[in-house]
Formats: C-alpha cells, structure tokens, sequence
C-alpha cells in the first residue's frame, strides 16, 4: 500500500512519529531503473551468428535438455537491438549487456562462455553476439530512444588459452606464487589472495603491472571513443586492487566526463567489507548486502524487525552512499526459486520495496514475467548458477504477460514520483510482517506499507 500524503496535519504527525525512532537516511538522487541483459540468453536476433564459427559452441535449450544451457543460446545484440521498444515500455531507463568482449573460441571444462567473462580479445566483439557495427546500432538506437547502455567490463581475468600466457613478455602480465605457478583463493579472509589468487582458475591479471594497467584503460577508451557508451559496469571489483580503480576510475572519468557512470561490483554481503570502495570512484556500488536482507526476508520468511534492524545498521556503515539494488542477478539463484504458493506475489513485495526503496534498481531479465530460477545445488549437485540463466520467454504465456503488466505498474510509480528515487527514507513502524516508511521531499511526501505476511497487489491513493 502507497499512501500520498498531501495533508500537512497528517505529515507532521507521521513525522512527529518517526523522528523519535530513527533518523533519515540521505539517498541517491538518481531517477534511473537498470536493466541488466544476459546477452546469449536474450533475443536472437541474427540466426546466422548462433555458432559463432564453432558448431559444437551452440546447443539450443528445449526445455528437458539442462546440458545445453552450458553452451551459447544464440541471444545477440541485434535481438537487444529488435528488443529496446518493449524495454522502454518496461518503464526502465538504462540497459547493462553482459560482457560483448570475444570469449575464447573453446569450452572451459566443458562450459562454453556464453555468458562474456573470458575474454581472449579485448578489442573485437565475440561472433555469438555480433560485430562492432552491431553494438554502435545499439547504442545509438537506445540513445534515439531515450535509453541508456551500460558495458560490462571484466578486467579481472582472460579466458584459460589466451595467447599472452604463450607470449615470454608477457610473463608479469599475471599472477603467479613464489615459485612461479598460479594459485587458487583459498583464504576469503586474504585481501593478497583474493586479488592474486585465480577466479574459477582463471589466469589473473596483474593490474599493478603499470603495461597492464595501461592496456585495460586504453581498452575502455577505445570502447567509450567508438561507441558512446553511457557507463560501465565493473567486474570482480574485489579481485583487483583498489589502488588500481582509483586511479582508473578518476582517468575514465576524465576521458568520458562525469556523467558517465560507473558501477562496480563488489561482491560482499558484510557493509564492512564494501565500505573501503567506497571512495574508489564508482558512482554505484552493487547492494550486495541488501540482496542477502530481502533474499532472507521476503523470500525465507525472517522477521520484518530484522530486515530493519539490517537496514539501520548497513545504513550507519554505507550512509550517504549511492547504491544499485538487486533482488537476484545472474550469479546467484533466481529470487523465485523455492518460494512455492504464491510466488509471484512474494517476488512482487521483494520488487515493492525495491521500487519504493533508495537506489538504482537492478532487474535481471525476465523478471518481469517472473521468469523461473532453479535451486542449482539440489537440481544438479554442482554449486553452479546456469540454470537462472534459461533463455527469455519469446512468447509469454498469459500468466507471464499479466505479471509484466503489474511490473510496469511498478516502474510508473517510480517515475510517477521523485519522491521514490529522490526523496529522504524514514522509518515508521516496523513488526514481525509489517514494514512502514516514508519517502518525502519537500512538495510531496509518501508513506508505504508492505506486509510480508499477506503479500497483495500495491494500491496509490491519495488522503
Ligand atoms: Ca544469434
Ligand atoms: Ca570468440
Ligand atoms: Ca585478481
């Protein structure tokens, strides 16, 4: 339930209320809704490039064969190209495409890189998704649209046969032990092996090698100068150090203006781990710790108070800091999975607080037709996360479609009021179910209430 309050009695009373509990929480003042596309899982736009050149890379998924979704889909830019009217239409503003980078043309134990983060070629576009000219049609076709493009950038790592590992100049390029050999993160308490160490055995870049350096800004310029791209998403921002990003960050932002936004992901659940970042020059951060809170809460069932009491004590940590927030994304399961009856609509609350909550939205495609995830451990015993990654309904069935209409109503409530976006955050009452707080500026004040115990469809009306 949305309350808009135009009655100044009514305000100062919830005010009078609320000043005693708590104290506001500075917000973000960003108006953007992101939308983040698994680019092989999306549309296919271009059935010519389904292979990219390697017919053993493409498996198409029918629903009984999981194998397959360890092989490339056939999603494309031109399919995100074909796709922007009905994303516009979605209410969001602002499109993150995973990584387009040329992955290695050969699986990696038996998984293909469809999903963009081993790179082999910094400087092509990968033939699954398309080609240079493909990307500036999508750039410049989202921004005739009033859209904005997010590149995903993994800097972390490349791809397990990339050439530089034959190339003898190269050999300080990576990381390697005392004795000249890669090593995995063992410790995730070790701040040298979680940026030194292999992710997923991956070769490891060593950033402080200032060719290294160089190369990834000369990498991001070329994309930014060819393209006119809005921003960049930051991959394994923790696997790099943050001496790197300062000084990236501040050159980017120098090359690309300040408008150009850059958002890293920072993959903590604890507000003390994260908060080091914080002066590393992202505009956004990923809201990690926020997933895990509405992941426990709205979808596990925990105690509205708790959820609260998070909320306080990450805010205390992170106050005044700018967030993109996120109920699932592609590297963890869906938020749907396990929820049984009535699933959609607990998925609805999670997206109501989203929505009526400081931040960037984050939606991870399908979404809106509130896509299946599965439980990737109990379907397959293997800790991996493919399965919440199915190819996008091409025709949505009616249940899907009215789902979308009911996320849309979401978005409109968000642009329909700055407060939402723009507006201070104060708590009013919270219970076991039951969580109240205001979003006000000073010409428009909203109360919301969400009841995780009997989840329904949110209402605006005025008083
Ligand atoms: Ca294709
Ligand atoms: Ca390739
Ligand atoms: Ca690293």
């Amino acid at each position: 339930m949305l309350i808009r309050t135009t009655s100044a009695l009514l305000l100062l009373f919830l005010l009078g209320w609320v000043i005693i509990s708590c104290n506001a929480v500075e917000t973000s003042t960003s108006s953007e809704v992101m939308y983040f596309i698994l680019i092989d899982r999306f549309v296919d736009g271009d059935p010519g490039n389904n292979a990219g050149g390697v017919a053993e890379s493409y498996l198409p998924y029918a629903g009984h064969n999981p194998e397959a979704l360890k092989h490339y889909q056939g999603g494309d830019l031109a399919g995100v190209v074909q796709s922007l009217d009905s994303l516009k239409a979605l209410g969001i503003s602002m499109i993150w495409i995973s990584p387009f980078l040329d992955n290695s043309n050969t699986d990696y134990v038996g998984w293909w890189p469809y999903h963009g983060y081993h790179p082999i070629d910094f400087y092509a576009v990968d033939e699954h998704f398309g080609t240079i000219e493909d990307l500036k049609i999508l750039v410049n076709t989202a921004h005739n649209k009033g859209l904005k493009i997010i590149f995903d950038m993994p800097f972390n790592q490349t791809a397990a046969d990339h050439p530089w590992l034959l190339d003898s100049t190269k050999k300080d390029w990576f990381h390697y032990d005392d004795q000249g050999q890669p090593f995995d993160i063992t410790d995730w308490f070790d701040q040298n092996q979680i940026e030194r160490g292999e992710l997923h055995g991956l070769p490891d870049l060593a950033q402080e090698n200032a060719e290294v350096s160089d190369y990834i800004y000369n990498v991001s310029k070329y994309w930014i100068e060819e393209t006119g791209c809005d921003g960049f998403r930051l991959d394994a921002v923790k696997h790099i150090p943050r001496a790197f990003w300062e000084k990236y960050n501040n050159k980017i932002k120098a090359l690309a203006g300040s408008d150009f936004m850059l958002f890293g992901e920072v993959f903590w659940g604890e507000a003390e781990r994260i908060k080091p970042y914080l002066d590393s020059g992202f505009d956004f951060l990923f809201d990690i710790p926020g997933y895990y809170a509405i992941r426990n809460t709205f979808n596990k069932g925990g105690a509205i108070k708790d959820f609260s009491a998070f909320y306080q004590t990450t805010s205390e940590v992170l106050g005044g800091s700018s967030f993109a927030t996120l109920i699932d994304n592609h590297d963890v399961a869906r938020f749907n999975v396990g929820l049984g009856e009535n699933g959609w609509q607990k998925q609805y609350l999670a997206l109501s607080w989203l929505f009526t909550s400081p931040g960037i939205p984050v939606i991870y495609y399908g979404t809106e037709y509130g896509m299946p995830g599965f439980d990737p451990i109990a379907a397959h015993g293997e800790p991996q996360d493919y399965l919440n990654r199915l190819p996008y309904p091409l025709n949505p069935s009616d249940m899907e479609q009215s789902h979308r209409r009911q996320f849309i109503d979401l978005t409109r409530l968000r642009h329909q009021f700055a407060a939402l976006s723009a507006g201070q955050f104060r708590e009013v009452y919270k219970d076991w179910s039951v969580y109240a707080y205001l979003r006000y500026l000073p010409h428009e004040q909203l109360l919301i209430i969400l009841n995780h115990y009997c989840p329904v469809k949110i209402k605006p009306f005025e008083v």
